[in-house]
C-alpha cells in the first residue's frame, strides 16, 4: 500500500470517526463496491466476503434480480403507508405465505423490529386466547441469546455491553440454557407462560449449534403446555444453514418443508436479513389466524412496513433463493468447509474446532477469550484478499454469501489455512 492509497482509506476512517457515534469497532477497510461473493476497497482491493453482512446478503452482493426489482418499483412508486393499500403489499403477502407456508404475514423493517412485533403478538395471545392474567406474562428466552437492540430486548439479554445501563428493563421474560429441553420443560410449568422465543443457532454467542433434535423437541415441549413457539430465524433462515430455514432441520428444502418430519414448525416465524438480498431493510413476522388475528387495526404497525419496494425487493431476493437453490449449495459447499477445515485443525494448535451448519460456520481459536489474536488473524485474512470479523474474542465467524461456487471456496480455504499457517 503507497501512502497516497493509505490515506484515501483513512481519510473515510477518520471522517466516521470525527461524526459519528463511536458505537461499532470496524475492521479497518473501506469498500465501496459489492458483486455476488466479492466486494472492493476505496483502493480496487479485491476481497472474498465472509461475513456477508451478517447473512443480510445470502443472495451475493447487488444480485441484478433483486436491484433491478429495487429499481423498477423505486421509479414507480416508493411508500403508502398504510393508511392507503398499494398494489403491490397483497401480492408480496400471497407470495410469503405461500412459500413459508402460513396463514399470514406481518410485514415490518428491521430485524429488532420483528422480534417486538412477535413479543407482542405473543403477551396478546397469552391474555386474549390462554387466559394468563392480564399483565402477567412470561415469554422463555436462552441464555446468551442475541435477538436486536431495543430496550425490551436487551432487558432480556446477558451481553454486558447490550445491556448495561440502558434500564430499566422490561419484565416478563425467563432465561434457560441453550440447548436444554429439561430446563425448557421446567420453565414451562411456570405460571403464565406465553411463549418460548429461540434462535435455531445461536449466531452472535458464536455460532453455538444445539443438538440436531433440540427445535423439534421444544416444539413439542411448547405443544403439550401450550405455549407459543417462535424461532428467530433472522440469521439462520433463508437458505443459509442448508436449508430454507435452520427449523427445517436436516432438510435441504427449497421451498417450506411442512411433510418434511424434521421440520419443527414454529407458532412465529420472525424473519429479516436475507429476505432482502441486503438491498433493503425487510422483516416479517408469520403466524397461522389462530395466532395472528389477536392483532386488529391500531394495535400494531410501522410507516415503512410493507411498502412498495420492500415488497418487490423481498419477492425477488426469495425468487432468487428458489432458482439458484442456495439452499442446497450452502449445504455442500457448508459440509465441504467443515471437512477441510478439520483436516487442518487435526494438524494444528492454533484452531481448536471448527462448528457451524450449511454456511453458517466459525472457528475457535485456541488462546484466551481477552486476547487479540482472533483479531490479528482477521486483519491478516484482510491483508490476503479475505474479509471475516471476530465475536467472543477467541471466535472467528464465517459466513459468506450462498452465491459462492466450490472453486471460490476452495481458493478461500486455501487463503484462511494459509493466512493461519503463519500464526503457528
Ligand atoms: C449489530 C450479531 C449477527 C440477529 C438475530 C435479531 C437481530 C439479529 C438472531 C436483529 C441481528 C446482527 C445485528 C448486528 C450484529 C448482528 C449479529 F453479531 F450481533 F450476532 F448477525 F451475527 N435476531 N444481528 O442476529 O436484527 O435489528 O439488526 O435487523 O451490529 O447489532 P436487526
Amino acid at each position: 500500500m503507497s501512502i497516497d492509497t493509505q490515506s484515501k482509506a483513512q481519510h473515510f476512517i477518520d471522517l466516521e470517526d470525527r461524526h459519528g457515534a463511536h458505537n461499532y469497532h470496524p475492521l479497518p477497510v473501506v469498500l465501496n463496491k459489492g458483486e455476488g461473493v466479492c466486494v472492493w476497497d476505496v483502493d480496487g482491493k479485491k476481497y472474498f466476503d465472509f461475513l456477508s453482512a451478517y447473512s443480510a446478503v445470502n443472495q451475493g452482493h447487488c444480485h441484478p434480480a433483486i436491484v433491478g426489482a429495487m429499481h423498477e418499483q423505486a421509479k414507480t412508486l416508493t411508500l403508502t403507508s398504510r393508511a392507503f393499500h398499494n398494489d403491490k403489499l397483497g401480492i408480496y403477502e400471497k407470495y410469503m405465505t405461500e412459500y413459508f407456508n402460513f396463514d399470514k404475514v406481518l410485514p415490518m423493517n428491521t430485524g429488532a423490529e420483528a422480534v417486538e412485533t412477535a413479543i407482542k403478538i405473543a403477551r396478546k395471545w397469552a391474555y386474549e386466547k390462554k387466559g394468563v392474567h392480564e399483565k402477567e406474562a412470561n415469554i422463555i428466552v436462552c441464555e446468551n441469546n442475541f435477538h436486536g437492540r431495543t430496550t425490551t430486548i436487551i432487558s432480556f439479554s446477558n451481553d454486558e455491553g447490550a445491556r448495561k445501563n440502558f434500564g430499566p428493563y422490561t419484565p416478563g421474560f425467563i432465561k434457560v440454557a441453550y440447548n436444554d429441553t429439561e430446563a425448557l420443560e421446567e420453565a414451562l410449568q411456570g405460571d403464565n407462560i406465553a411463549g418460548f422465543l429461540v434462535e435455531p443457532i445461536q449466531g452472535e454467542a458464536g455460532v453455538y449449534t444445539p443438538a440436531d433434535d433440540f427445535m423439534q423437541k421444544a416444539r413439542a415441549l411448547c405443544k403439550k403446555y401450550n405455549a407459543l413457539f417462535m424461532a428467530d430465524e433472522i440469521q439462520t433462515g433463508i437458505a443459509r444453514t442448508g436449508a430454507l430455514l435452520a427449523v427445517c432441520g436436516n432438510c435441504s428444502c427449497e421451498g417450506h418443508c411442512e411433510r418434511q418430519e424434521t421440520y419443527a414448525r414454529p407458532d412465529i416465524l420472525i424473519l429479516g436479513k436475507a429476505l432482502s438480498g441486503g438491498a433493503y431493510p425487510v422483516s416479517a413476522v408469520l403466524a397461522d389466524d389462530e395466532v395472528m388475528n389477536v392483532i386488529q387495526p391500531g394495535q400494531h404497525g410501522s410507516t415503512f412496513g410493507g411498502n412498495p419496494v420492500a415488497a418487490a425487493v423481498a419477492i425477488a431476493a426469495l425468487d432468487v433463493v428458489k432458482d439458484e437453490k442456495l439452499a442446497q449449495n450452502a449445504r455442500k459447499l457448508g459440509k465441504h468447509f467443515r471437512q477441510r477445515m478439520n483436516e487442518y485443525i487435526a494438524t494444528t494448535d492454533t484452531v481448536s474446532l471448527v462448528r457451524g451448519r450449511g454456511l453458517l460456520n466459525a472457528i475457535v481459536i485456541n488462546d484466551s477469550e481477552d486476547s487479540d489474536t482472533a483479531w490479528n488473524i482477521c486483519l491478516k485474512l484482510r491483508d490476503n484478499g479475505l474479509l471475516a470479523k471476530p465475536t467472543h474474542g477467541n471466535i472467528i465467524r464465517f459466513a459468506p454469501p450462498l452465491v459462492m461456487t466450490m472453486e471460490q471456496l476452495d481458493e478461500c480455504i486455501d487463503i484462511i489455512i494459509k493466512t493461519l499457517i503463519a500464526f503457528n
